[in-house]
This record gives C-alpha cells, structure tokens and sequence, in this order.
C-alpha cells in the first residue's frame, strides 16, 4: 500500500519539474507520500487558491513550492492556508535565483515561507525539512530522520592522532 500523500510539492512551471523532483526523492527515502502539480501564481491565480484552501482537507501536511523569477507563489500559497509552506528558489532568469531567493525570503511577517536554498539543494532540503515537520507527529518518520542523521554522521574521517573523548 502506498503512503498517504502529505507533502504538496507545487510549481510554477513545467521547467521547474525537474529540479523538484529532487524534494520527491528525499520524502521517498522517509516514506512519505507527496504529489506534485504544475500552477503558476501569475498565469492561473485561481487555480493554487483552490489547490491551497483544498489542502488541509486532502490529508496535506506541508506544501512545498519552487518557483523562480518574481517567484511570488510561495507567498500566495501561505497566504491562502496556515499549512507550514516551505519556499525553493530557483534559477530561472540571468539573475540565477539571487531574485527568487530575495522575492521569497523576504514576507513580510505573519505570512511565513520558511525558505531554502537556491536549485537542488533547496529542494532536497524542503525534503529533509517537510520530513521533520512530519516528524513531529509520526514517530516511524521521526525514527528514520534519526537514521539518516546517524548515517551522515558515519562520513566523519577523524585526524590521525585525533580522537574523540
Ligand atoms: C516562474 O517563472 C516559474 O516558477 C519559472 O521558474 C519561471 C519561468 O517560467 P516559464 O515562464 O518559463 O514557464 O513563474
């Protein structure tokens, strides 16, 4: 059976699939289902206001939205829902994602977009990011986010020499 879908994974456009397919594969490392829909704030404004007020009652935990340029879909995707919204900015324009990172860091408060970094590794850690939220209320994801951090820590080379008290 396959896991409930909890992550929202949301778009601007169909050229930014690619690079959030990367936020998909964290989630499928911790089990956690998500779906990914293609819905430009700009283009077709009512189409993430219903997507976002739908949210909630379709079992969505987290939304996570990559958007590049003025990148204003993860702030309208916040503003619509008090689901937590995770923000990945990403390279669109010759500004390289510097625009989007701003755009989205920057809400003003009490609409919040917890942002990440700019391309792939934003999305992966949206991944990591939305798991912990998760997290928080489902011990088996809690469980496997202690075993990939307890992997990561087996990459430490120490010094010769050098060991730990
Ligand atoms: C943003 O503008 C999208 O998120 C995308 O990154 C960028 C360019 O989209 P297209 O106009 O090329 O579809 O809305």
């Amino acid at each position: 059976m396959s896991a409930p879908v909890r992550v929202g994974i949301v778009v601007g456009s169909e050229s930014d699939v690619q690079v959030m397919g990367a936020c998909g594969e964290v989630l499928d490392e911790y089990g956690i289902g998500w779906e990914m829909g293609v819905m430009s704030a700009h283009r077709a404004g009512d189409v993430v206001r219903a997507y976002a007020l739908a949210a909630p009652g379709r079992g969505l935990r987290v939304l996570v939205a990559g958007a590049g340029a003025a990148a204003h879909l993860p702030g309208v995707l916040a503003s619509l829902t008090t689901l937590p919204v995770i923000g990945v900015p990403l390279a669109a324009t010759p500004l390289a994602g510097f625009d989007s990172l701003l755009s989205i860091v920057q809400m003003p408060p009490g609409i919040p977009v917890a942002t990440v970094a700019v391309g792939s590794m934003g999305a992966r850690n949206a991944g990591h990011l939305a798991a912990e939220i998760i997290g928080l209320a489902d011990s088996d994801v809690a469980a496997r986010i202690a075993e990939q951090r307890a992997k990561m820590r087996t990459r430490v080379q120490l010094p010769e020499g050098f060991t730990l008290e």
